[in-house]
Formats: structure tokens, C-alpha cells, sequence
């Protein structure tokens, strides 16, 4: 439906971040937009923290419980949290202060798979929000509008929600216009599949179509995504990056891996290593990703001709090169494709085009579970996010980490994960800047001595050993050599001494 309107639905909706925030009511579920830092409301959240702080300190109770696509920047997760205005957040976040809260206990937290979150509010799982507050780039007057620098959950949000704040941030201008792809995937049964045969298939509209009468307030902000500057990769990371590309050519080389494999890439230093090193890599023809972070390691590729289409749900990007994208966007856009997370992160496209993905890992065990999320098995740190979506479905599977952590205080292999974010099913190839562990097709026990001897920090490679030895003389079965009286040896050490050894 294409609705009539002249502009006036758009004047008389105009109103300041104060008034917007107004309108939203204690016990409400927002769901809004962003992902990883980029597209996210940024007046409206401010003013609700400004006015859940007044609220408190009248002695009035006022919580909202927040949704969004993953991480959203700190005038809206941040403020929100030291207000004291969240009592539930789902499902990825990152900030220091919501973490915080998170772990003190202030803040209920649900986790979930990040190309899950839309499906369990369009099921009915998880209660639609009651308000979306969408970050877009454009407003037309027939209702269309033009999602900003994430697509994230928000075409669901826009859907679900009866009342619909907008924020239109008009630093962005028209750079985000034809960028996006803004389809949801059909709710079985017989849901038909999505068409998309390689990165650059679009099978949605660029603009999303909503119900202006939902419309209550329209803010303006020109604020940026509040994205830290990109930082040149460590001797860490680029060893690890090195590493893949090294064994990337070496699997293409021996016929085991076609060429035009679409490459997803997580989040954080290590990952933005990756892409760095395969900019800096001659031998290296062009590449697409299918990922859902297009993070600022994407831009050398670019620059270089060596980027054919990066699709993702979020243009995560400091403010420099966020200033770039604008002035550039006519060209750039040409191989940026944003999505919907549903659809970035979906299982069925990603295992269709063979994705070969690579995500960071807090800590990985000698048996090759992974933990993403949890410091020892209780302190949350961001959430599994979308790592789960792509290294359960990929073609071909990395787990990166450095060897350790903390100054070597912590080894990030350990004799059992202290939280099972990915089973051992699911796992492929570990990668630390020790070594590479190809563990398919591997039986447990030469799983353990591969990552033991390859992965893990040599100060820890005696513990470790010792560990897997006892279990073969004392686990009651020898299929998993794990005896359960040593598995969290090092986590308890470090938790009394500060020291894993
Ligand atoms: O803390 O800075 O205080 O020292 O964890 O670690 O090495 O800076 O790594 O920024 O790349 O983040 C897993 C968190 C890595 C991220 C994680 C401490 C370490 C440091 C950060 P300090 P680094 P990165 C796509 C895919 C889950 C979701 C995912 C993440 C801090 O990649 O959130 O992959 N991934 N999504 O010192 C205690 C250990 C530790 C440890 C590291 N074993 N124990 N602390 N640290 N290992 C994106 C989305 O889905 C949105």
C-alpha cells in the first residue's frame, strides 16, 4: 500500500527529543534501531535517560525494556543504563555501562542468536514493542522511508510496533538512499526461500514502506554513530590474519575450496585484521562478503579495487571515514548491500552460498568448544551475536583468538570452556598466532593434542597436556577425555591467584 499523503503528516509530527520521550511510557518495549554501533536513535534515548533520572528522583518508577538489532552507541545504550531506565535489553550489546549493570545484576539480559531476534518477535516469542524508534536517512510523503547506516531488526520493529517514533538524521543527506535491501524472510510453514544466489542478489525495496498514521513524533538529529577510531591491526592480529590467507590459498590450491566463496567477518581487532591482511594481499583477486558487520577494514579493500560486494546489516565506520562514506556514497554504494539481520544472518543463504567465516573467540577448549561470551562462565561481556548463525552453516569455519589474554595471565585455551557458545559440532579450524588447528575429520583426542600443540601459548602447553593425560587415565570414558574434577582447573586458579598457571 502506498499511502496519499501530502507533507503536512510530516510538519505537524516534528517535535523536539523532550516531547518524543514524553510520549513513551514506563513499562514500555522500544525496539529500536542499530547494529554494532551504527543506526541507532540518538536524540530520543538521550532525552527518555534525561527524563527517567527526573522521574527517579521524584520517586516515580520508570523502566523500559529495549530491543534493538545488536550494539547500539552510548547516548543510547549508555545513557539508558546509567539512568537506570532499562529493566530488560535483548540481544547483543557492548557497552561498558549496560555491561555493568548486566553483570551486577541490575539490568536483566536475554542473549539471543542475532538472525533469530526478528523471527521471535514476529512469532509472538517475545512481546512486540509498543514503540520503535527508527534512526532513518529520509522521509518521503508518501510514507517511505529510508533506513540510515543499519538495517538490523528495524523493518520488523516498523511492522510490530503500534507507535512509531522516527529520527531523521540529516547529517546523512541522501548517501544511504539505494543501499538498502529491506526484505524479511516468509514465517513457515512453507515459507518460500529467499532468493539470494550470491552476495549482491537484492530482493527487496530500498525504502520501507510505513503506516504514517502510527507515526506519533519526528525527530531530527545530525549526530554521528559513535564508533571508536579504527585502529591499525596489532603484531597479534596480523599473524593470525596472515595465517587464514596462508591457509585459504593452500585449501584453494589443493582443490578443496571453489573460488567465490563469500567471506562473513565478526566483530572487534582480530577480524578487522583479516580484511587488512587480505587488502594488503596481492595474490588476492576481489572478493564479496556476506557478513553482518561491515566493519572499517572493508575501506583498503575497497580503495584497492578489491572489494566486489560487501551485503551486511550494518556499516559500522568511525567518524572520519563516516564522513568519507558521505562524501564518496554515490560510488561506494555501488558495492555496499544493507539488509535486515533475518536475512544477513540467515541460515538458509548462508549455507547456500558458502560462506567461509571467521569470528573471535574469548576462549576455546582442547575439544573445540567455544566460548564468545561469558568471562568465566558468569561475566558477560558483549553476546554470542550472529557468530553462532554463520559457524553452524558456513562452508568453512575459523575461530580466531590470541593465545592469551591479560598479559599472558589467561590462556584463551583452556581445558574446558567455563560457557558453550558453540559445541564442538560446529567448530572447524582454530587460528591464534601460535598456529592453526584443522580439526575436521579429527577424533577427539588428536583434536586436543592439534590445538595443544598449534594453538595454544607455550607457557600453557604442559598444563594442558597434563590435563588431557589425566583424563585419558581417569574420565570415566575416554571418547571425551575430560576428567570433570580438573575441567575448570585454570578458570578457579585464576579466579583465587589472578594467574591461570
Ligand atoms: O579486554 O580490553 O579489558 O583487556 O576481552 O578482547 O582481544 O580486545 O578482542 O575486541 O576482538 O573482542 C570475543 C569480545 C573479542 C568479540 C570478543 C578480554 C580482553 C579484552 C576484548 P581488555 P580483544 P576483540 C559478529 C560476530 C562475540 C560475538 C561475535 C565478541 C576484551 O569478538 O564480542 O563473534 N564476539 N559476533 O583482555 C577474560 C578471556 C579473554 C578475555 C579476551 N579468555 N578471559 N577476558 N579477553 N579473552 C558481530 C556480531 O555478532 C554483532
Amino acid at each position: 500500500t502506498i499511502f496519499c499523503y501530502d507533507m503536512t503528516w510530516i510538519t505537524t509530527k516534528k517535535c523536539s527529543a523532550a516531547s518524543a520521550a514524553d510520549m513513551i511510557r514506563n513499562g514500555d518495549v522500544l525496539g529500536v534501531s542499530g547494529f554494532t554501533l551504527a543506526g541507532y536513535p540518538k536524540a530520543v534515548p538521550l532525552a527518555l535517560a534525561a527524563r527517567a533520572e527526573k522521574l527517579h528522583e521524584a520517586g516515580q518508577e520508570f523502566k523500559v525494556t529495549l530491543f534493538a538489532g545488536a550494539s547500539t552507541g552510548d547516548s543510547c545504550d549508555g545513557a539508558l543504563a546509567r539512568a537506570k531506565a532499562l529493566s530488560l535489553r535483548m540481544p547483543y550489546q557492548s557497552n561498558p555501562s549496560l555491561r555493568k549493570a548486566i553483570n551486577d545484576g541490575s539490568i536483566r539480559y536475554i542473549d539471543a542468536h542475532l538472525g533469530k531476534m526478528g523471527y521471535l518477535v514476529r512469532t509472538g516469542a517475545v512481546p512486540a514493542p509498543t514503540v520503535a524508534i527508527i534512526e532513518v536517512s529520509a522521509i518521503l510523503p508518501d510514507g517511505r522511508v529510508c533506513l540510515s547506516t543499519s538495517g538490523g531488526n528495524s523493518v520488523c520493529y516498523l511492522e510490530m510496533a503500534p507507535k512509531i517514533i522516527l529520527e531523521l538524521n540529516t547529517r546523512l543527506g541522501d548517501s544511504c538512499i539505494g543501499m538498502h535491501d529491506n526484505a524479511l524472510p516468509e514465517l513457515p510453514p512453507h515459507a518460500k526461500p529467499l532468493a539470494i544466489y550470491s552476495a549482491g542478489d537484492r530482493v527487496g525495496g530500498e525504502f520501507v514502506q510505513i503506516d504514517p498514521n502510527k507515526v506519533i513524533a519526528i525527530v531530527e538529529n545530525e549526530a554521528y554513530d559513535e564508533v571508536t577510531p579504527f585502529v591499525e591491526p596489532d603484531e597479534v592480529s596480523k599473524n593470525i590474519g596472515e595465517r587464514i590467507l596462508d591457509f585459504i590459498r593452500f585449501e584453494e590450491s589443493h582443490g578443496r575450496l571453489p573460488k567465490g566463496l563469500a567471506y562473513q567477518s565478526g566483530v572487534g581487532k582480530v577480524a578487522n585484521a583479516v580484511l587488512c591482511a587480505m587488502a594488503d594481499d596481492d595474490r588476492l583477486g576481489q572478493i564479496d562478503l556476506y557478513t553482518e558487520v561491515i566493519q572499517e577494514a572493508v575501506l583498503p579493500l575497497l580503495k584497492k579495487g578489491k572489494l566486489g560486494i560487501a551485503s551486511g546489516t550494518a556499516l559500522t565506520l568511525s567518524q572520519t571515514a563516516q564522513k568519507e562514506f558521505v562524501e564518496n556514497s554515490a560510488e561506494w554504494k555501488k558495492h555496499f548491500i544493507i539488509r535486515q539481520q533475518e536475512v544477513s544472518n540467515s541460515p538458509d543463504v548462508i549455507r547456500r552460498l558458502g560462506v567461509i567465516s571467521m569470528n573471535t573467540a574469548l576462549e576455546a577448549d582442547i575439544f573445540g568448544n567455544v566460548n564468545s561470551s561469558l568471562v568465566c562462565g558468569s561475566a558477560m561481556m558483549n553476546g554470542i551475536g550472529g557468530s553462532a548463525d554463520f559457524a553452524r552453516n558456513c562452508a568453512l569455519g575459523f575461530f580466531l583468538t590470541p593465545s592469551v589474554a591479560k598479559g599472558g595471565a589467561i590462556s584463551s585455551i583452556v581445558p574446558y570452556v567455563s560457557h558453550v557458545d558453540h559445541t564442538d559440532h560446529d567448530t572447524q579450524i582454530f587460528v591464534t598466532e601460535q598456529g592453526l588447528a584443522d580439526l575436521r575429520g579429527l577424533p577427539v583426542e588428536e583434536r586436543a593434542r592439534l590445538i595443544i600443540k598449534n594453538c595454544a601459548h607455550p607457557d600453557y602447553r604442559d598444563a594442558l597436556t597434563d590435563v588431557l593425560e589425566y583424563g585419558l587415565k581417569h574420565a570415566k570414558g575416554v571418547h571425551v577425555p575430560l576428567a570433570l574434577s580438573r575441567a575448570f582447573e585454570m578458570h578457579t586458579r585464576f579466579l583465587e591467584t589472578g594467574k591461570m598457571l
